[in-house]
């Protein structure tokens, strides 16, 4: 009840009738598991961001429109696009004129705490949401994920350890697991949270390695391990066409 609190004086709502009315609300949502497991696909989540609590700014004047398209067209698998405003610069208009300039999955990255914000995530476009394991309870997870699958969208789970997997592996209505290589409390990164967690991910989850990726060499290293999407932010948003940072790795 807290949490939702927040939630409703951060900003004002949009009656719950009016998001379903949305076009979008009725557009059947493209699955991101297929997605990253395409043969001989990518597996790159390419997202934009303009800054982070870790980084500032990282990039105020890349338009999302030619960010997006140019990701898509440069081969990558599917989008993600922070909405958060407070903490990353994004907002919901994003995503959706991501949306209409593409048609590959796209990942609405946000701290989501309530149904609220599942049924908004479809009403602006997005095909998944993310959910956070550090915040959440399994039953809190299997709440918003059962939501977010009766509206067609995918669930990714993020984890930072093993304690926070083995209680998301409880949870139901999930369909992909994400690794955050980053560390929540020094912000410090290591690939090596993903390869250590690999083997402890379930088969029927799509692994995700999230966040610190920045080479060929690590992607080979994580699809090795069995992960099969690979989202990265930074790598690309750091310059000043991210779209050919993306297209220089696919
Ligand atoms: C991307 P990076 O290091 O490539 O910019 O990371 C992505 O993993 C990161 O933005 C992220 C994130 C999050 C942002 C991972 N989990 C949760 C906001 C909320």
């Amino acid at each position: 009840a807290h949490k939702r609190k927040e939630v409703a004086t951060r900003r004002e709502l949009v009656p719950v009738k009016l998001l379903e009315n949305s076009l979008y609300f009725q557009a059947k949502p493209l699955s991101l598991r297929q997605y990253l497991l395409r043969e001989n696909g990518s597996g790159l989540i390419s997202e934009f961001k303009r800054k982070s609590p870790s980084r500032g700014w990282i990039n105020q004047y890349a338009p999302v429109e030619r960010t997006t398209l140019g990701y898509m067209q440069a081969g990558a698998a599917a989008l993600s696009v922070l909405t958060d405003a407070e903490f990353f610069g994004g907002k919901n208009e994003d995503l959706t004129t991501a949306r209409r300039f593409n048609f590959c999955p796209i990942l609405r990255k946000d701290f989501v705490v309530d149904e609220y914000q599942i049924i908004e995530a479809k009403s602006i476009g997005a095909d998944a949401v993310l959910l956070i394991a550090a915040v959440l309870t399994p039953a809190e997870i299997t709440a918003l994920g059962t939501l977010a699958r009766s509206l067609g969208l995918e669930v990714l789970l993020e984890v930072h350890d093993a304690e926070e997997l083995a209680r998301a592996a409880t949870a139901d209505a999930v369909d992909l697991i994400g690794v955050n290589n980053r560390n929540l409390h020094d912000f410090s990164l290591s690939l090596d949270t993903s390869l250590s967690l690999a083997a402890a991910i379930p088969d029927d989850f799509v692994k995700v390695s999230e966040s610190g990726i920045s080479g060929a060499a690590a992607i080979l290293q994580l699809r090795e391990a069995g992960y099969r999407g690979f989202l990265l932010g930074e790598a690309f948003m750091r310059h000043a066409r991210p779209e050919r940072a993306c297209a220089a790795l696919v």
